[in-house]
């Protein structure tokens, strides 16, 4: 064993180039790969070190192919196709509250996608509370009538209530996306145990009606790892395995920019959790601030640019409103970085 004290923070440095050297790892069974390995740690400066100084479970960890989530293998980006059905989200809202509308939309991303995302209560900041009853309505119809029209496609609940969860597995619903990683609900962990769903664990603080208030951390990068290690802690206990888990670092809920920039230009660290990591950053307000773009259904320019800076670090998933241009991106962004096109 490398004894490096505690509290130390391993961060792979991704890779694309197609110049890898023989003795580099993969990068969770991934398309990136590393051989260098930044340590982080609150209490020193960040230093660079090779792999030779890495234990051989340390290696193993950061290497290791992840399980397939949902359905769909890991070794290759997947894009979550978001659909809102709610009057008030901050860039889609009120398209798609007809169900109509939705499934339109919902057929339309499927082309693309590789998983649809659905919501029924909007999350923006200052966002205010939608009852269970209202976020069913809104949510189990248009899943049902998307498995009764053939849909095959791995759905998410975007949703921190159990019983709007549970009400969407029964209609077809299939992954459960919680913005809270089963803080706000009680019940949630245990719902989403007993329907055997696999779970995506989002990271935020307190509630969307506060959250912006003046977020702090003392390190924002190291604090939301050490926050979602204790939820993925939390979701085993519940009984759910390793192999139906994944996380989001919550680009944009409870961050500032500052927050949000300095988690994206270190994305690599989260794989040392040892599960997929999705990235949600599509036209949210960082992305209006540094485009210059005040109107978010205008922001996909940056929001293609962020997720292939994001992909370009292993994120696995990618949860993005416009579907099509990211799949056109993401099939350029791999022709260009490996030299060749599938
Ligand atoms: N972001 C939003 C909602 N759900 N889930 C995950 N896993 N990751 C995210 O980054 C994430 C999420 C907020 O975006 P959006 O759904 O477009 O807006 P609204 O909450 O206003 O409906």
């Amino acid at each position: 064993m490398k004894d490096r004290g505690l509290s130390q923070y391993l961060r792979p440095i991704a890779m694309t180039d197609p110049a890898r050297p023989s003795g580099a790892l993969s990068l969770a069974g991934g398309w990136c790969w590393f051989d260098r390995v930044e340590i982080l740690s609150r209490q020193a400066p960040p230093r660079i070190v090779g792999l030779g100084d890495l234990t051989e479970a340390e290696r193993a960890g950061l290497s290791t192919s992840r399980p397939a989530f949902g359905g769909m293998a890991m070794d290759a980006p997947r894009i979550m196709g978001i659909l809102n059905i709610t009057p008030d989200s901050f860039s889609d809202g009120g398209l798609f509250l007809r169900p109509e509308a939705a499934l339109m939309q919902a057929r339309r991303m499927a082309a693309e996608a590789d998983i649809l995302d659905i919501g029924g209560e909007s999350t923006r900041p200052g966002a205010a509370e939608v009852s269970p009853t209202e976020e069913t309505a809104r949510t189990a119809p248009v899943i049902a009538a998307l498995r009764t029209g053939g849909l095959a496609l791995p759905i998410s609940i975007d949703t921190r209530k159990a019983a709007v969860a549970e009400a969407a597995f029964a209609a077809g619903a299939s992954i459960l996306n919680d913005v809270t990683a089963l803080r706000f609900d009680a019940g949630m962990a245990g719902a989403a145990a007993r329907a055997e769903v696999p779970v995506i664990l989002m990271h935020s603080i307190e509630t969307p009606a506060t959250m912006q208030d003046d977020p702090r951390y003392d390190d924002v990068l190291l604090d939301v790892y050490d926050a979602l290690a204790e939820r993925l802690t939390v979701a085993r206990a519940a009984g759910i395995p390793d192999d139906r888990l994944a996380i989001d670092p919550g680009i944009g809920f409870g961050k500032t920019l500052e927050h949000n920039l300095a988690l994206l230009a270190r994305l690599s660290l989260f794989h040392g959790l040892g599960v997929p990591v999705l990235l949600g950053a599509s036209r949210k307000r960082f992305i209006g601030t540094i485009g210059a773009e005040a109107e978010a259904a205008r922001r996909m320019p940056g929001s293609l640019a962020v997720a292939l800076a994001g992909v370009a670090q292993g994120m696995q998933m990618i949860r993005v409103h416009d579907v099509a241009e990211t799949r056109q991106a993401l099939r350029l962004w791999q022709a260009a970085t490996r030299g060749y096109s599938t």
